[in-house]
């Protein structure tokens, strides 16, 4: 065969080989030990110089002209594997998120971020702590000594105690009041927080459960005043229910950790049957609030000379009821798939005050 003739016969074979391992058997058929390359370059020894003269350089040339057609090749099959590959798994980034899918958030939850979202809006963050507690943190620091009439009103789950074991029993917290004091012990004063989460009282009818939620609010520094406590929660009912105006009506009250304390309500109309609030001759009762006992900072370990603040609770499931027009409290609680569908909000929708809280 003429070098012609054999370089045609592997630049054709190369520029139709498929795949690298055919590429690599071209490459030894031609320069290996055995290959038709190497066997004609063994062969040059025999020739006469003046053909040696001739067939050296092309023999070279052509063992050139393999070499780089097999790398070129080479990297021509890997530049098309990997546009295939591109082709193959191409994703429209820009495409929307998944859709919603069947699961809701809970009113409560739903709540629970809108509360914390303005809250956090006047600088308060949120705080948790342990739903079984002792009852120190729950009652003693919070001015209910063992023989308050509040223990028995408060109507509380004890957690049981192996018999002969004479410590006071656990209890299940019967407020959030308790991660407040845990809160002060922990980081002292100046202080702004609000703890949101479950409770537990012992009470099962139309208007109670046994668990339902709550927010309480806490404020501490040299010089808080209760003027402090009603702009906070005027700003409050504004965001939270969405309108421009309201009133704010303190009724004195009592609370063994607030002196003096009030009951909060606000000017709200029921015509139609349908909750407006800011306007009308109704009052709402909405949470219950205070300037925060001497004896309840001590308890947080803050001088209550120097520190004083005020303090509130609310139900959460009580105003998402009102926010959202729910009827029954105890649907909350029954995991019915289809109120869950009615009443559930968007997960994605994450409440903020830019955004609006209730889309
Ligand atoms: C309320 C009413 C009034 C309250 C008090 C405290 C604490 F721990 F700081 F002393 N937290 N929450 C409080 C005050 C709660 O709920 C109706």
């Amino acid at each position: 065969m003429t070098l012609d003739a054999l370089a045609q016969k592997y630049r054709a074979a190369i520029a139709g080989a498929a795949d690298e391992a055919v590429l690599e058997d071209l490459r030894i058929a031609a320069m290996g030990k055995q290959g038709e390359i190497s066997l004609r370059m063994r062969e040059l020894g025999k020739m006469s110089p003046e053909e040696r003269m001739v067939m050296g350089p092309a023999l070279n040339a052509l063992k050139d002209e393999i070499t780089s057609a097999l790398a070129a090749k080479k990297a021509a099959l890997a530049d098309a594997a990997l546009d295939e590959r591109l082709r193959a798994e191409w994703l429209d980034v820009t495409l929307p998120a998944r859709p919603r899918r069947q699961g809701t958030l809970h009113p409560i939850s739903q709540v629970t971020e809108e509360v914390t979202a303005i809250f956090a809006d006047m600088g308060f963050s949120v705080a948790e702590g342990p739903r079984i507690d002792t009852d120190w943190y729950n009652f003693d620091a919070l001015n209910i000594p063992s023989h308050h009439p509040a223990r028995a009103e408060m109507d509380t789950f004890y957690m049981h105690r192996a018999a002969g074991d004479a410590r006071p029993p656990h209890v299940l917290r019967t407020h959030t009041s308790p991660v407040q004091i845990r809160s002060m012990e922990a980081m002292g004063a100046p202080l702004r927080i609000i703890c949101p989460g479950g409770v537990y009282r012992a009470d099962y009818d139309q208007t109670h459960t046994p668990m339902f939620h709550q927010v309480e609010g806490l404020a501490l520094d040299r010089d808080i005043s209760m003027a402090n406590l009603k702009w906070v929660l005027e700003e409050f009912v504004k965001a939270f229910f969405e309108v421009d105006h309201v009133e704010l009506r303190f009724r004195a009250s009592h609370f063994p950790f607030t002196e003096p304390s009030a009951e909060v309500d606000i000017r709200c109309s029921w015509e139609g049957g349908t909750l407006k609030v800011g306007e009308g001759d109704d009052w709402l009762e909405i949470l219950g609030s205070g300037m925060v006992h001497p004896k309840v900072i001590a308890a947080g370990g803050i001088d209550p000379d120097v520190y004083q603040g005020f303090a509130f609770g609310m139900g959460i499931d009580r105003i998402a009821m009102l926010k959202y027009g729910i009827p029954d409290l105890r649907a909350f609680f029954e995991s019915d798939l289809r109120w869950l569908r009615h009443y559930g909000f968007a997960s994605l929708d994450v409440p903020t005050l830019h955004g609006g809280l209730s889309r």
